[in-house]
């Protein structure tokens, strides 16, 4: 196969980076949020979910891909939902070709705009590297400022199913989870997650890798430094309400989502943090 170094691209009239290893493997990141919108493993298939009515404006979340959370998951704050770098835009540092690799650096560092949101001076750094059956996802977070501060942070992956229903996520038995449709904490029973209702779930200290199984084909889907994972699928009637979805968007994804949520992380000046995701085909 011919190397073909990262090339710029245009996504849906985004400035990208299309990323391909010399093994067939691809990405595609934007620089508005750091954002993966597409990753196909070495057999060409796409692995993540991007709804055909996602927005792709300045200033607003692109509906599926890899949305990167940081500073507050969710509207566990006071900033807008799931906080502030999804909707910024992003600096392409580095991008290039390893002998069975393509790996692409991005920053975001703080700007009036973040901090008129969040009074704090940062770095967040994303590594964004495909190789065969693979992709890893790195964030990073440092403290470029004079006061220590908190953060949450989530790599919010829209994994692309070809029919919920008949998909399952292994790996999450015995695991202490908040249900975030009912508020109440219970404890996973179940081998095999599978979804047929509107799932909105925090499971908590999460260590061991998790499968998401379809016929045919499956995810393995491991993280690292980010103890907990959500599980989210809208279904029918509060996907009727995301305008950016179609209404039978929500049969074609789960989100699978490495996080950091429960005890957010404390740096102090010149401090970092980093945390992984990394995502594998078996087929
Ligand atoms: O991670 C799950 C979640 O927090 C859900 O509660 C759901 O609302 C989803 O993220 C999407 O949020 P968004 O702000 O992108 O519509």
């Amino acid at each position: 196969m011919a190397m073909t170094s990262p090339q710029r691209i245009d996504y849906h009239g985004m400035p990208a980076i299309h990323l391909r290893s010399p093994d067939g493997a691809e990405a595609i990141v934007l620089e508005h949020g750091g954002h993966i919108v597409s990753w196909k493993s070495v057999n060409g298939v796409e692995r993540l979910y991007m709804s055909p009515n996602s927005l792709f404006t300045v200033g607003q979340p692109v509906r599926g891909g890899v949305p990167v959370i940081f500073p507050q998951f969710g509207g566990l704050g006071k900033l807008q939902a799931h906080g502030f770098a999804r909707r910024m835009n992003w600096t392409l540092v580095d991008a290039r070709l390893g002998e069975d690799y393509a790996i692409a650096h991005l920053r975001l560092i703080d700007t009036e705009e973040t901090r008129a949101q969040w009074p704090h001076a940062f770095a967040l750094e994303i590594a964004v590297n495909v190789t065969g059956a693979r992709l890893d996802i790195e964030l990073e977070v440092s403290n470029t400022g004079d006061e220590p501060f908190d953060f949450m942070a989530a790599l919010h992956t829209y994994c692309a199913v070809r029919e919920v229903e008949e998909c399952s996520v292994n790996g999450l038995r015995g695991q202490s989870c908040l249900d975030r449709l009912t508020n109440k904490e219970f404890r996973e029973a179940k081998d095999a997650l599978t979804i047929d209702q509107e799932v909105d779930r925090i499971y908590y200290d999460t260590r061991k890798p998790l499968m998401l199984n379809e016929p045919q084909r499956g995810l393995v889907i491991q993280s690292e430094n980010m103890p907990e994972t959500v599980v989210w699928n809208p279904w029918e009637e509060r996907c009727a309400q995301l305008t950016d979805m179609p209404k039978d968007g929500f049969r074609r994804m789960i989100c699978i989502e490495a996080a950091v949520i429960r005890n957010p992380v404390k740096l102090q000046p010149g401090e970092e943090w980093w945390g992984r995701q990394t995502l594998m085909t078996l087929d």
